[in-house]
């Protein structure tokens, strides 16, 4: 495979639809503008009313096309976009007419692979073109957007440069005999390395959002049986999915939706109520909600406020719930002996609710809302979100970071401390592409969608 040979795709799905789009990128566009266009000289970045003949000169369709120039184009390369009628034999015909004429089928994510190695972007802005094609909610778009802007680039380039800084200054002592060095002189640069590891930990420790936003957030509606868990499952999925029955035990499989809350996809799991005893089968689906629990990221805890608390359930949970993950929820509030439970996990936040009637059901959106918001908080300059590579390589400069922070603690060698920044520096490079690594970016690109 030439790095210049001209490749094509759709970049629509293929289907019946208003229009489909097929990009062409490599040094044959401007030929092909000529030759299938029959407008030689388009101007760029301008939509061009043409009929795409094929190679025996036979018309495909009337298409409307863009020429971008070299430098000036998504990949950096001449570019094509043509935009076709939404037929998929138009498409097809017109990329098998593309192939006769020279072009090669694209790899997925070969356009932005190619965009990075001409230095249209760095490796997280390339990164982030998949996530925001992937994201289904509106807190993973505008992570994406933000790395899309160059925002983590920035960031790692930031930290490389401080340390590059940090590095010179260490040169300055490689000339005093280590034995003379006074320790007050070698502080000022081992604390600026302390603050430096500080932020790159800091930094990594955001991959757990990530993780939240891709999968989207797993809450879990727990309680005893018959407080009304699968009636707020229901309120929050906005459809009657879950069987609702005043007989207790009634759900026993648990049931999930994936629905958006705020800004966040989360997956919303009823499951069967925690009680001591009850039948084998009942037993079972208890077994199955402590089995969820483990993977789960917060939980609704739902109690029959008519009842005294289930003091026996919240132990069962003890290890998993906490005041950030969880919310009580006392339900049934319309009913005459309903009691305030706030002695059940006194330090929970508690709300009063009826799922009857709807009262208290718009604050308990509200704290939800509010709890996910602060397992995945909004991106900023303090908090950036990074992906599981950039969090590996993040550990590996870290590791190398510290050990130059021992060596200038210990007063052992400023030249062997000056060595591991180096490797600190370079693994903070691999998080935006400076260094070239062929394996690892092709299994990157290979994750994108063709014709991106
Ligand atoms: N009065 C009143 N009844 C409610 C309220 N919420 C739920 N119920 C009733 O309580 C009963 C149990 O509700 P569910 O939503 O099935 O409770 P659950 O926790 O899923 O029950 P299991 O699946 O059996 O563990 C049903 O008869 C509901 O109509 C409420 O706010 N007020
Ligand atoms: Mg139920």
């Amino acid at each position: 495979m030439s790095a210049n040979d001209s490749i094509v795709a759709a970049a629509t799905p293929i289907g019946e639809s208003a229009i489909a789009v097929i990009r062409v990128s490599g040094t044959l566009c401007q030929e092909l503008c000529k030759d299938a266009l029959r407008v030689p000289y388009p101007t760029p970045r301008r939509s061009i009313l043409a009929g795409y003949r094929d190679i025996e000169e036979c018309l495909i369709d009337d298409v409307i096309f863009v020429f971008y120039e070299e430098q000036n184009s998504y990949t950096g390369e001449p570019s094509l976009e043509i935009s076709s009628h939404g037929n998929p034999l138009i498409t097809k015909k017109i990329i098998e007419d593309l192939v006769a004429r020279g072009c090669r089928l694209a790899e997925p994510g070969e356009y932005t692979k190619r965009a990075f190695l001409s230095g249209r972007m760095d490796l997280t802005q390339a990164e982030s073109v998949a996530t925001l094609i992937k994201a289904s909610s509106e807190r993973a778009l505008e992570v994406a957007r933000i790395q899309l802007r160059g925002d983590l680039g920035k960031k790692i380039s930031d930290l490389q440069s401080r340390l590059l800084d940090l590095q010179a200054n260490l040169e300055a002592y490689i000339d005093f005999p280590e034995e003379d060095l006074p320790s007050e002189d070698i502080k000022g640069p081992s604390d600026a390395l302390a603050n430096l590891i500080a932020e790159v930990d800091h930094l990594s420790q955001s991959a757990g959002c990530a993780q939240l936003l891709e999968a989207g957030i797993r809450c879990l509606i727990v309680g005893s049986p018959n407080a009304g868990k699968s009636s707020l499952y229901n309120l929050l999925c906005g459809e009657q999915r879950a069987i609702v029955s005043e007989e207790s035990g009634t759900t026993r499989d648990y049931l999930f939706s994936r629905i958006e809350i705020g800004p966040f996809m989360v997956e919303m799991i009823d499951t069967a109520g925690l009680c001591e005893g009850g039948s084998t089968v009942e037993r079972l689906g208890i077994e199955r909600t402590l089995q969820l629990s483990e993977e789960a990221d917060c939980f609704l805890f739902v109690l029959d406020s008519t009842l005294p608390f289930p003091d026996s359930v919240g132990k069962v949970l003890a290890e998993k719930i906490n005041a950030e993950n969880c919310l009580i929820f006392e339900n049934k509030i319309d009913l005459d002996d309903s009691q305030d439970l706030n002695n059940f996990l006194p330090n929970f936040q508690h709300l009063r609710l009826s799922l009857q009637t709807c009262e208290g059901l718009g604050d308990c959106r509200t704290a939800i809302e509010l709890m996910m918001q602060k397992l995945v908080p909004p991106p900023s300059d303090e908090c950036m979100i990074v992906n599981a590579r950039h969090a590996a390589n993040l550990a590996i400069s870290s590791d190398f970071l510290r050990e130059a922070h021992r060596l200038l603690l210990e007063g052992l060698s400023i030249e062997l401390s000056i060595l591991e920044i180096t490797s600190g520096i370079g693994a903070l490079g691999e998080i935006v592409g400076k260094t070239n690594n062929e394996d690892m970016l092709d299994r990157l690109f290979h994750s994108f969608c063709i014709g991106k």
